[in-house]
């Protein structure tokens, strides 16, 4: 950490980087995601100490317990409604959630449209891997049909769940795409996602080094990336987004999908204004609750 003058503080990504060694497989994505997410927090400036970071369970989960920030290594497909309670406990603090595809879209994904509909100012970062990486490569919800895994021998029937698509349609505001195959740009939609005043997803193609498919690698990302901006796209265009989106899964688009300018506000901040409104009118704290019924 450096100091540039009384009481303001410049963080460096080293500052975010706690004493914990990772132990994911070498290589595994998830270590791109991280040195993207100690960037993207450095050039916020927030200190560790306002930062809460929720996981589930998972490979890709285990994130948070990797930086300085206060963390919370969770329960699996359930660490939206644990970020959106800290968020509600203490609005003041930045909330970063992270999780695999199978937390967010397989066990969890009952979740995800009620965290969106709901938009408290949180960032959401998939660390989608096609797999089920920490329970030793079972299929998940985004494998592709056709893969053969220890619990798809002959190959899976299944089509995926398209995660850009689903949260496009859930009605969420900022929706992005990364892979560590480009770590400049991906700290800079984490950085971006982290800005947005209310909901934000982030999808990051993550390989799993040990069960993913050869194609789904770096490697293969660094040839097939096509970042938004270069072909045109505008992130305000909703349907521009959501016709871009069908292509989860064939295409690997990065960049921003969809940025609403003009978001509605936060859960967090209509929440804040209610209580103050509630504490200008003396409402005994036992009779707080008739303000929220119809009589
Ligand atoms: C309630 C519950 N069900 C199942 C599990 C077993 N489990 C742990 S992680 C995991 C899936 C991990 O896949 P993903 O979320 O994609 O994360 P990754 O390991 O790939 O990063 C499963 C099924 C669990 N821990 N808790
Ligand atoms: S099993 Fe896959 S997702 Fe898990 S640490 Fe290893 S490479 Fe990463
Ligand atoms: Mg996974």
């Amino acid at each position: 950490m450096t100091t540039s003058c009384e009481g303001l503080r410049q963080y460096q990504a080293k500052d975010f980087k706690s004493d914990l060694k990772p132990i994911w497989c070498p290589g595994c994505g998830d270590f791109g995601v991280l040195q993207a997410t100690y960037r993207a927090l450095a050039a916020i400036g927030r200190p560790p100490h306002e930062i809460a970071f929720v996981s589930g369970i998972g490979c890709s989960s285990r994130i948070p317990g990797y930086t300085t920030a206060y963390g919370f290594n969770s329960v699996h497909g359930r660490a939206l409604p644990i970020a959106q309670g800290i968020k509600l406990a203490n609005p003041d603090l930045l909330v970063l959630v992270a999780g695999g595809d199978g937390d967010g879209f397989s066990i969890g994904g009952g979740h995800v449209p009620h965290a969106i509909r709901r938009n408290l100012d949180i960032t959401y970062i998939v660390m989608d891997n096609q797999i089920y990486g920490l329970t030793k490569g079972q299929l998940s919800p985004t494998s592709p049909r056709g893969l053969k895994t220890v619990t798809s021998e002959f190959g899976s029937f299944e089509d995926p769940v398209n995660p850009l698509l689903y949260v496009l349609a859930y009605g969420a505001n900022f929706v992005a795409q990364g892979t560590p195959a480009d770590m400049a740009g991906l700290a800079d939609i984490v950085e971006q996602a982290i800005r947005y005043p209310g909901f934000s997803f982030v999808n990051v193609q993550s390989p799993c080094v040990t069960y993913g498919e050869d194609d789904h690698q770096v490697k293969a990302h660094r040839a097939m990336m096509k970042p938004l901006k270069s072909l045109g796209h505008d992130p305000k265009d909703r349907l521009a987004a959501m016709n871009l989106a069908q292509a989860y899964g064939t295409e690997l688009y990065t960049g921003v999908f969809y940025r609403n300018d003009a978001p509605p506000p936060a859960f967090d901040a209509l929440a804040r204004d209610r209580q103050k409104t509630l504490a200008g009118q003396g409402l005994p704290r036992e009779r707080i609750l008739d303000m929220f019924v119809q009589r």
